[in-house]
């Protein structure tokens, strides 16, 4: 991804975090240290406010009615494009399709552009660090085709092995797929580099942005990306609403996947033809208060600064990992070079069951995640049943931070582990 080489100036966390209600709680009589972000962030206020306003006292349907309710909705739900499009440098806001999430987004290409161009023996390639929404979709699309996949490995770090990446390239792919961010161990993949090499041998690619877009700073147009997906609730937005961001060549030629009110130019009892872009994605009635809070959340990153929450979030990063490492028994996983480690960390506590690790923490109110983190093979590649990940937000703290490696201590104390 586009990272600055500028110093940013750091951003006021005191101040961001009293955006967050979440915050004011307290868990099992504790504050919360929330260390969770990488399933989904907690939500401002303006996001808040976003929709409550929509609900409240701007609630119509949008692109039907002529009446001044409608048309406010409407305004504010494409006003929301136009700021998602900002966000990532889109050169249009015709390009970002609502979607549900990230998996909808790339359901969408896989049934659309995948079904109409993909053939017998066609490539894809997509590599063993994959969430199963960016693996699935083209499992399922290669039963259909007749298609087949490879996968790029990873080394014992958690680095792509980028030789490989090039072998497979050398065989004329028609896709890659490829996460930016691993959602276990936070590698941060040399995407700009993939999407050249991809481009140069004919493929298309697709990126799965889910843990880079709230992260840092994203630029659809530098990275001269295929396809982009990525959710809102994992950028301080709602749930219910994600994107897909598409180069318009590619968008304008892929049939809809699903049909109904909104998608169509014109119905007849036989035949229908589609509307323009983006709605001719879109059937249905729309999640129209989540586009809204959606919109919230792009303006809320924009003012944050990207650059910024990506310095803040790399130094807690630097920071927890090596806290971490001070721990006898932890083993973390992934790069262990900052640089190349986003705000996921991975570890496991001795031979103790993540689950157990998550339930001791939670008793101390700190959350962090335990599971395979809907990425089954890369977890059989680590050759563990589970992980346990915390992961980082711009509202994170050191003071987070030292919960955790004191919510460890407790962990191991409770736990009988050496
Ligand atoms: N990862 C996690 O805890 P959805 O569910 O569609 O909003 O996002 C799917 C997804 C796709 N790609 C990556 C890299 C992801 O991390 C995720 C979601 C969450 O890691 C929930 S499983």
């Amino acid at each position: 991804m586009a990272t600055s080489t500028h110093p940013a100036a750091p951003i006021d966390v005191a101040a961001l975090r009293a955006e967050f209600p979440v915050l004011e709680r307290r868990i099992n009589g504790h504050p919360l240290a929330y260390l969770d972000s990488a399933a989904t962030t907690l939500k401002p206020r303006s996001v808040l406010d976003a929709l409550d306003r929509y609900n409240r006292t701007a609630t119509a349907n949008v692109h039907r009615g002529v009446y001044t309710l409608a048309e406010e909705a409407t305004e504010l739900y494409e006003g929301a494009r136009e700021r998602v499009a900002a966000l990532v440098n889109a050169p249009s806001s015709e390009q970002i399709i609502y979607t549900r999430n990230t998996t909808e987004a790339i359901n969408l290409v896989a049934l659309s552009w995948g079904r109409s161009n993909l053939r017998d023996g066609d490539l894809i390639v997509c590599s063993e660090m994959e969430h199963h929404s960016n693996l699935v979709p083209w499992q399922m699309l290669a039963g259909a085709t007749g298609a087949r996949l490879e996968f790029v490995p990873i080394d014992d770090a958690g680095h792509l092995r980028l030789e490989v990446l090039d072998d497979l390239l050398g065989q004329g792919p028609r896709l890659v797929a490829i996460t930016a961010v691993s959602n276990v161990l936070g590698t941060i993949n040399p995407v700009a580099s993939i999407i050249r090499k991809a481009h140069d041998a004919g493929a298309r690619v697709l990126l799965d942005a889910a843990q880079s877009i709230p992260h840092q700073p994203v630029d659809v147009a530098a990275l001269d990306v295929d396809w982009l997906a990525f959710s809102g609730h994992k950028m301080y937005g709602p749930t219910g609403i994600g994107v897909l961001y598409g180069r318009r060549s590619l968008l304008e030629e892929m049939p809809p996947v699903l049909g109904g009110g909104d998608m169509i130019r014109r119905v007849g009892l036989r035949a229908s033809t589609w509307n323009d872009l983006p709605w001719k994605f879109e059937a249905g009635t729309p999640a129209i208060a989540e586009a809204i809070g959606l919109g919230a959340a792009a303006d809320f990153l924009l003012a944050a600064g990207l650059d910024r929450v990506w310095s803040h979030e790399r130094a807690l990063v630097e920071y927890a990992m090596g806290r971490l490492a001070e721990i006898d028994g932890v083993r973390v996983y992934g790069p262990p070079e900052v640089a190349e480690h986003g705000g996921a960390i991975s570890f496991n506590v001795g031979d103790v069951h993540p689950h157990d690790v998550a339930s001791v923490l939670d008793g101390e109110g700190i959350a962090i995640r335990a599971g395979h983190h809907c990425a089954q093979p890369l977890i059989e590649r680590l050759g563990v049943a589970a992980t346990s990940r915390a992961s980082v937000g711009l509202y994170t703290t050191t003071d987070d931070i030292d919960r955790l490696i004191a919510g460890l201590a407790t962990v191991k104390r409770v736990l009988g582990v050496a």
